[in-house]
């Protein structure tokens, strides 16, 4: 057991690079995602290192109205679980409610990338298994590491001329 580790902490390592992908589209969608990066850069044990811009975009197998999409780059020492807890925490201090799949919401956190690990069990499935879908992923993603690397898929730039028929625009 390392020091820390009850709280899923690693302080003998390197901070891990993990992206966050963030959508609203229910109430001042812009104002929660701002705010939403904010509360990011504060979580215990992390740092925010890139934000991408603001995007509008269509929604993408879901009703209601244009999302603002956004991905943000922590460097954090918190486990993957760990993470996804705080992830969630933040979702419900936004309101967020799951009346059915895809429904409009105040704010969605998605864990999309932790470090260079491939993790899949009945919590978490990392990398997020439809990123390399959606325009409203891969765009802000790119925009703040044009080379990043997803496992188990490759280069993201690969995959961005698969999506360019998604509308999305900054917001
Ligand atoms: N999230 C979804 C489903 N569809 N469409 C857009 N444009 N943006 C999203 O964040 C989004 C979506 C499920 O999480
Ligand atoms: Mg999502
Ligand atoms: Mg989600």
């Amino acid at each position: 057991m390392t020091a820390g580790s009850s709280r899923g902490v690693d302080w003998l390592t390197d901070p891990v690079p993990v992206y966050i992908g963030i959508g609203a589209n229910l109430g001042d969608a812009r104002g929660q995602v701002q705010r939403a990066i904010r509360q990011l850069a504060e979580l215990p044990d992390t740092s925010l290192s890139a934000q991408s811009s603001l995007f509008r975009t269509a929604p993408l197998d879901a009703g209601g109205d244009d999302y603002i999409n956004a991905v943000a780059c922590l460097a954090t020492h918190l486990g993957a679980h760990a993470l996804l807890k705080e992830l969630q925490r933040i979702e419900q201090d936004f309101g967020r409610e799951r009346p059915y799949p895809n429904a409009p919401r105040t704010l969605d956190l998605d864990l999309l990338l932790y470090g260079q690990s491939s993790i899949a069990d009945d919590a978490l499935i990392v990398p997020h298994p439809r990123m390399t879908q959606r325009a409203f992923v891969l765009t802000p993603l790119l925009q703040i590491d044009p080379f990043v690397v997803i496992p188990g898929y490759g280069a993201a730039h690969r995959f961005a001329p698969q999506v360019a028929d998604q509308i999305i625009s900054k917001a």
